[in-house]
């Protein structure tokens, strides 16, 4: 197992498109632990392989605090999605910056899990919206891209405040 660097916005790498995941074999699953180690130790509740410079199809997640909620979701889709709702969101590869997104209330996913079987299932709240950043950053979008210019001026400004602090 081992903890993975994180790419940090404005990185031109977190605007990758992945490719689809082509064999969930045993190399894949000993990245899925690493994702999985790097999720929980920063802590953070999903995260894309994108942001581990891996342009791969490749998500892990767990909204729950006592990490009884682990997905694993490869290739995903969103085949159906429903409503509204407005979250403040954080991305690990944005540190210290928080902003409210519009997203689906509800998406119904399929995808496949780490014994490459497809599955599919709905939900809503917190772990729609994680569904939503993660695939975003799939496709090499990140949450600030949602925001006025206004307030994504504001969060550049903090990240390279919190860098240069980081730095001393
Ligand atoms: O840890 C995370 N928390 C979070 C909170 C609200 C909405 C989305 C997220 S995802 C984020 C981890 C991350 O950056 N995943 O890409
Ligand atoms: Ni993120």
């Amino acid at each position: 197992m081992a903890l993975l660097p994180i790419l940090r916005f404005p990185d031109p790498r977190l605007r990758t498109i992945a490719k689809p995941v082509e064999a969930v074999d045993d190399a894949l699953r000993a990245l899925i632990d690493d994702m999985f180690e790097t999720m929980y130790h920063e802590p953070g509740i999903g995260l894309a392989a994108t942001q581990i410079d891996r342009h791969i199809r490749l998500i892990v997640m767990d909204v729950s605090d006592d990490k009884t909620n682990k997905r694993v979701l490869i290739n995903p889709e969103i085949v159906a999605s429903q409503g509204v709702q407005n979250c403040k969101e954080g991305c690990l590869s944005v540190p210290t910056v928080f902003a409210e997104v519009k997203r689906a209330e509800t998406v119904t996913v399929r995808a496949l899990d780490r014994d490459g079987q497809s599955y599919e299932y709905t939900v809503g709240g917190l772990e729609a919206v994680c569904i939503q950043h993660e695939m975003d950053h799939l496709d090499g979008k990140v949450f600030v891209d949602y925001l006025t210019p206004l307030k994504r001026e504001m969060a550049m400004k903090k990240l390279a405040k919190y860098a240069r602090a980081e730095q001393d």
